[in-house]
């Protein structure tokens, strides 16, 4: 990383008060004695913003004056969490905040959990995109993140008296939001519908209809750097707010009409996060915030041109394609170039895929988006005739260079027949300049498997670039302690920027004094979790017990089925003295996991977990030995405090499937062990953290490819290991369903018939494994030993590493001098 520039002036705790105060009086007109929590926090995000003006202000001027080019993120998501603590450790004032608040008679934490968390994304794609953010303005590249700031989140998850997931509006624009800032002055006009027509021998689309796009632009403050970017978030405004003629008519639901359709395109995140549906309004959602990026970026780099020379655009920005949410930005900028700057096809392909480059985060062919062409050309005619000419253009390609007919129909972009569909990953493959997958793993089996045609036409297009987290949120915010004591054992806080630092941790690992240290800051943390879920959850942990986490999406290919399976089999085991009660390590396991609301099967599953965790922590035989606690909602929060408590992590996905998992590399830097398969980012962290510091178990790719095409029946291994038996008929007599044998009927059907993901295949190693780690537990020296090695070796993972390498392998830019 390059070497950083002053941050910025230190503040006083007397200044920062009265600058709090000074807000509360004058912007929200609260006197102090009176001020709420929330007030505060307010005021103290507002003040904060205003130390951060400066530094924007110069970082948006130095990024138009140009000295290297910027990035554009272009993504449906972002999953920011909690901004205050943030910003002020990225300002240095963290400790200055505490005292100020104090001085004002507030409780800090309670301050900042005044603040609404922003969920605008499904998960570890969208957190994803607000790590590499952070990581951008930490190393001071210019960059925005464009994105769309939906009405509502990712759903508030309750769970009901059954144990069912039932799924809340997150209305978090509700209370007060002091960081975005409206900026009405650069809205963008968005048009839809309509047809083309031919006028002197152009194509010119008359739309129809038309979205007015508002940015709420949030700051993104880099560590230490001095830089802060912009987070650009699109909400769509109508330009008719009001149908007075309608109103006259004394029709006062129609005369609103007009609003609320144009309103209803951002209205609201699509809880999908594979498998997605062919909706309109999501394909509106998805051209509207990439056409206003797309012109806005154009308006940022060539201000009060009207005939900018657009050729030298790929030199002020390149844009990357969070998968292929936004990929309708490539025949939208060909457009644009076209039809609005009168350049012709070739010279606006050449800009276009020279601008563009595509991530794919997904191997599950049913998550790969496909458009139908009859709803694009509905929608968006022009589009659909560019997308048509890029198709066909790359057809004629594929012959010249001696492609068989069905191998061309393998690769066209708008299939064949009469329902021609239009498939965005190979647009942004054949229309962008690189290609990257999100894992070493993940990118191999993209060319081997997935794009594997495009890889052998197009081979220097595709490469890896491993996914990584930011260690200011995932170590310093969320694990003061260890981050303390990092400090301590390194001599230095400067790892916080240079994470491959931590190798200098690992040699501490054989001092005795060092380990019991970080032996006491994991208990610490643990009873800091323990209080926290009995306070904002409502249950008891015993921070006596290892603490045993899953957490993340519910997906059938995760695998939280063998999870519970293990657990009720151990379950099982204590309850009948199969294993003697001496011998019982005890253990709470965490769950936490949303799943999409159209996913039966995902329901079904967070069901049985609740009601296993029911039976299990009222169950007096397993008392004190074994709980299953599922707290509802996972979000960025409850991460930021269960994964510095936990000691094991579960990344148990069918090999093959999860594309990297960015939860690994957290629950790693936070000092937990893995139980997990050789799936995507898990092999690096294996390699890296050292294969005696890993639990590793269960088929690899190849085995699990021979097995499909053997035959797969899972029947065999429910009858050949007698622990999954029971555990699987415990499910299915009703042991969790009071005795009601068709609650889970569907589950166990799918289990013993299907199981796509083999997840009775992998059981027996799966349950085979858990002696070894709990031998392993028994010794804490040896345990917490290897857990040091893991946070040691575990720098690469850093998301600044990875924006290091999409500078070095596909943006071909740097930090601002
Ligand atoms: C698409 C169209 C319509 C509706 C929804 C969607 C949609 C939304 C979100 C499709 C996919 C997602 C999210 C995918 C995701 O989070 N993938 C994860 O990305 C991580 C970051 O690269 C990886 O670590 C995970 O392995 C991958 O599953």
């Amino acid at each position: 990383m390059t070497e950083q520039t002053a941050p910025h002036t230190p503040v006083s705790v007397e200044q920062f008060t009265d600058e709090i105060k000074e807000q509360l009086t004058y912007t929200q007109g609260v006197t102090t004695d009176l001020a709420t929590d929330a007030d505060i926090y307010v005021a103290a995000s507002l003040a904060v913003r205003k130390h951060l003006m400066d530094s924007w202000m110069t970082t948006q001027r130095d990024m138009v004056q140009g000295s290297t080019k910027a990035v554009g993120y272009l993504s449906a998501e972002f999953l920011m969490g909690k901004q205050l603590r943030n910003a002020l450790l990225n300002l240095g004032m963290l400790e200055t905040f505490d005292d100020a608040v104090r001085a004002l008679g507030h409780e800090p934490n309670a301050v900042i959990d005044a603040e609404v968390e922003p969920g605008l994304g499904n998960g570890g794609l969208g957190r994803l995109a607000a790590c590499f953010i952070d990581s951008l303005a930490s190393i001071g590249v210019p960059a925005f993140g464009y994105g769309i700031q939906y009405k509502y989140g990712i759903f508030r998850q309750e769970f009901d008296e059954e144990g069912r997931q039932v799924e809340r509006p997150d209305y978090w624009i509700n209370n007060d939001e002091p960081w975005g800032h409206i900026d009405y002055n650069r809205s963008q006009t968005v048009n839809f519908g309509g047809s083309v027509e031919e006028v002197d021998g152009k194509r010119v689309w008359k739309p129809d209809w038309a979205v007015r796009a508002v940015p709420v632009d949030y700051m993104v403050p880099g560590y230490k750097s001095g830089r802060v970017n912009t987070l650009r978030l699109w909400t769509a405004r109508s330009f008719d707010e009001f149908d007075l003629a309608a109103f006259n008519r004394s029709d006062y639901m129609g005369a609103v009409v007009p609003q609320v359709e144009a309103e209803n395109i951002t209205k609201i995140l699509y809880p999908e996060d594979s498998t997605p549906q062919g909706k309109r309004l999501r394909l509106e959602q998805q051209y509207f915030f990439v056409a206003a990026s797309i012109a806005d970026a154009i308006r940022v780099f060539y201000p009060g041109e009207s005939k900018p020379d657009l050729t030298t655009f790929p030199d002020k920005i390149c844009f990357q394609l969070n998968d292929t949410h936004p990929v309708i930005g490539i025949p939208e900028l060909m457009r644009v170039l076209m039809d609005e700057y009168d350049y012709d096809w070739d010279t606006a392909w050449s800009i276009t895929t020279r601008t563009f480059n595509y991530t794919c985060h997904t191997l599950l062919p049913e998550a790969l988006e496909v458009w139908s062409a009859g709803l694009i050309g509905d929608l968006l005619p022009r589009h659909m005739e560019i997308i048509r000419g890029i198709n066909d253009r790359f057809v004629d390609e594929l012959k010249e260079s001696g492609s068989d007919d069905a191998q061309i129909d393998r690769m066209r972009i708008v299939t064949a027949g009469d329902n021609p569909q239009v498939r965005m990953a190979y647009l942004a493959t054949v229309g962008g300049s690189h290609v990257n997958g999100v894992a070493e793993l993940h990118s191999q089996l993209l060319k081997d498997m997935t794009l594997r045609d495009f890889s052998e036409h197009y081979p220097d297009k595709f490469t890896n670039v491993t996914n990584g987290v930011t260690p200011r949120r995932f170590m310093r915010l969320a694990n003061p302690r260890l981050s303390a004591l990092i400090t301590e054992g390194l001599g230095t806080d400067r790892w916080l920027s240079d994470l491959e630092l931590l190798q200098g941790l690992a040699p501490l690992a054989q001092d005795d004094e060092f380990v019991r240290k970080f032996a006491q800051v994991k208990r610490d943390n643990k009873v800091a979790f323990a209080n926290f879920a009995k306070e904002h959850y409502g249950f008891e942990v015993n921070p006596d017990t290892m603490f045993n986490t899953m957490v993340k999406r519910l997906h059938e290919y995760k695998r939280q089925s063998l999870k519970i399976l293990a657990v009720i089999s151990r379950y099982a085991a204590i309850k009948n003295g199969t294993v003697s009660a001496d011998d019982v390590l005890p253990r709470t396991i965490f769950f936490g996991a949303k799943a999409a609301p159209g996913y039966y099967m995902a329901k079904l599953t967070i069901q049985l977990i609740n009601n296993v965790a029911r039976v299990i922590n009222n169950d007096p035989d397993v008392q004190g030995k074994l709980a299953v606690h599922f707290p509802e909602n996972y979000n960025i929060r409850l991460a930021q405090h269960l994964i510095p408590a936990t000691e094991l992590d579960e990344q148990i996905s069918q090999a093959g499937k999860e594309a990297s998992g960015t939860g690994n590399m957290k629950f790693a830097l936070n000092g937990a062990l893995t139980v997990g398969t050789l799936d995507g980012a898990n092999v690096e962290i294996r390699e890296r953290v050292g294969a005696e510091n890993f639990f590793l178990f269960g088929m690899t790719v190849d085995e699990v490819e021979a097995l499909y095409a053997k035959g797969y029946s899972p029947a065999a291994y429910y009858e050949a290991d007698p622990r999954l038996k029971q555990a699987i008929d415990m499910v299915s007599n009703g042991t969790f369903s009071n005795g009601d044998r068709n609650t889970y009927a569907p589950l166990v059907a799918d289990w013993l018939t299907k199981d796509y993901f083999m997840t009775l295949a992998d059981f027996s190693t799966y349950a085979d494994i858990q002696s070894e780690i709990e031998d392993l537990y028994q010794d804490q020296m040896e345990w917490n030993r290897r857990a040091i090695l893991n946070v040691a070796n575990s720098g690469y993972f850093s998301s600044d590493r990875s924006i290091e390498d999409y500078l070095e392998r596909i943006w071909h830019t740097g930090p601002l001098a």
